[in-house]
């Protein structure tokens, strides 16, 4: 089934290779559960889980410092609204295609399903680089970006947020412009600032969700995260905030890498170090290298951290960064437990390696549907228009990500009583959407 299935959507969808290994992964996961539930067969309910129900491109003009015309192309992929919405983030990055976005937007829609929240799934964004760019040139993008996706979008339509390259000053820039647009003032977009409409616990979510689910699979073996020595990909947004909760629940962060190399820091990253990388990346956009000279620290140039004994990884930088060999070394080294803040991090065959050693393995849409999560609990504060505690939102996430590792343990338990996140978080996520399907009619 699986294999006729694929030749179908590689057909269709052709060099789209993130989309296609995205979709075989959840396929796989499926297959069995499928064969016990033939209605879903029936109604063709991965044919068309698959097709987008929309796909917007357009072009992206603006104008640089030096009064030159550039031209981006902006894409948004509102690939599922069947339990709520299209919900997902805006990626800028130079390597942006339909492909990666489409994968992006697959994922979403399984994982805004885990979070029990009422959010379909899209995922959109542009081939914009913002590094290097001025302030005054990011505003510039943002607003022509936002001046066509504006058409597309709303508070009950569709609700982007941040991702790679998108943080708090895209979102003001872009929330300014559609307000201009459309004189409304409503939540069109998540991770806004906190004095117009954003949530608190937003910007740490991922992170903190993150660890959180990793704390509940480490129960499972009656372990716990104090002391666990662990590695870090990526210095953005959600590599901070993974450290910062690493460093509340005792644990020992070591490493922090961007797309130029990687720090190793033996002594371990804390509260003190992880400010001065906030500062580096969120306000003077320098390099991850510059932690070395300050901190006195290696630096290993173009390399990954993987090589670096561990207890427990997270990798949370971008898609396919941990491979078979990455993977082999990591289990090798002692690792127990894999939690992924990015998307799609590791390939199919580290994911094999991880699951064929039967090591903890929390896939992305599991592990960093707290960004999202909260994301939902940014709308509804929006809609009532009150804003909730730190304490409450942080509570309502913790309680999110245990309900998420719930899922996963009830479809994904082997025989053995292994848990495999795998088929947990991709069986879990499908059948809810599928039943709004079902329950919809032929959308
Ligand atoms: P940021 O832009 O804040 O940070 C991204 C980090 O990853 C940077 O350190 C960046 O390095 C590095 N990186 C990006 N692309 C590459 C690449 N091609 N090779 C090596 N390093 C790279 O993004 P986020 O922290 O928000 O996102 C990180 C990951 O988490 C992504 O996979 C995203 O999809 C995922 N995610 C994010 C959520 C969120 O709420 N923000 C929610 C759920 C998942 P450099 O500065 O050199 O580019
Ligand atoms: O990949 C993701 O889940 C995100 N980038 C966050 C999406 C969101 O709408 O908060």
């Amino acid at each position: 089934m699986v294999k006729e299935f694929m030749e179908k959507v590689i057909q269709k969808n052709p060099g789209e290779i993130e989309f296609h290994q995205a979709v075989r992964e959840v396929v796989e996961s499926l297959e069995s559960y499928l064969k016990n539930n033939p209605e879903y067969m029936e109604k063709k309910i991965l044919q068309r889980i698959v097709e987008p129900e929309r796909v917007i491109i357009f072009r992206v003009p603006w104008i640089d410092d030096q009064g030159e015309i550039c031209v981006n192309r902006g894409f948004r992929i509102e690939m599922s609204s069947a339990i709520g919405p299209y919900k997902g983030g805006l990626r800028f990055h130079p390597t942006v295609n339909l492909g990666i976005l489409k994968f992006l937007a697959f994922e979403q829609v399984f994982k805004n399903s885990l979070t029990g929240l009422p959010m379909g799934g899209g995922k959109g964004g542009s081939d914009f680089d913002p590094k290097g760019k001025s302030d005054n040139e990011v505003m510039r993008f943002c607003q022509s970006f936002m001046t066509e996706l504006s058409r597309h979008i709303g508070p009950d339509t569709d609700v982007p947020a941040g991702d790679i390259g998108v943080g708090g000053r895209e979102i003001g820039y872009m929330f300014g412009q559609y307000k201009r647009l459309r004189n409304e003032f409503t939540g069109v977009l998540t991770g806004k600032g906190l004095g117009w409409g954003g949530s608190l616990i937003r910007p740490e979510a991922t992170g903190y969700g993150a660890v959180f689910l990793a704390c509940e699979m480490l129960k499972t073996r009656n372990e716990s995260i104090k002391g666990k020595v662990c590695t870090v990909s990526g210095s953005g947004n959600v590599a901070q905030y993974t450290i910062k909760k690493l460093l509340q629940l005792g644990a020992k962060p070591v490493t922090l890498s961007d797309s130029n190399g990687f720090i190793h820091d033996p002594a371990g990253i804390d509260e003190k170090k992880l400010q001065f990388v906030l500062e580096l990346k969120n306000i003077k956009r320098g390099r991850i290298k510059e932690y070395a000279d300050k901190f006195n620290c290696e630096y290993y140039e173009g390399k990954r951290p993987w090589g670096i004994k561990c207890d427990m990884a997270f990798p949370s930088a971008t898609q396919n960064e941990i491979n078979k060999q990455d993977a082999e070394t990591l289990v090798k080294n002692g690792c127990i437990c894999i939690t992924e803040g990015a998307n799609m991090p590791s390939t199919p065959e580290a994911i094999e390696v991880f699951i064929s050693g039967k090591i903890l393995y929390g896939p992305g849409k599991a592990a960093n549907a707290g960004g999202v999560a909260t994301s939902g609990l940014e709308m509804s504060q929006n809609s009532l228009r009150l804003s909730w505690t730190r304490e409450e939102v942080e509570k309502r996430l913790h309680d999110i990500m245990i309900n998420i590792h719930e899922t996963c343990a009830k479809y994904g338990k082997e025989p053995d009583g292994f848990i495999n996140y795998v088929n947990g978080a991709n069986i879990g996520g499908f059948v809810k959407v599928a039943d709004a399907m079902i329950d919809q009619g032929l959308v």
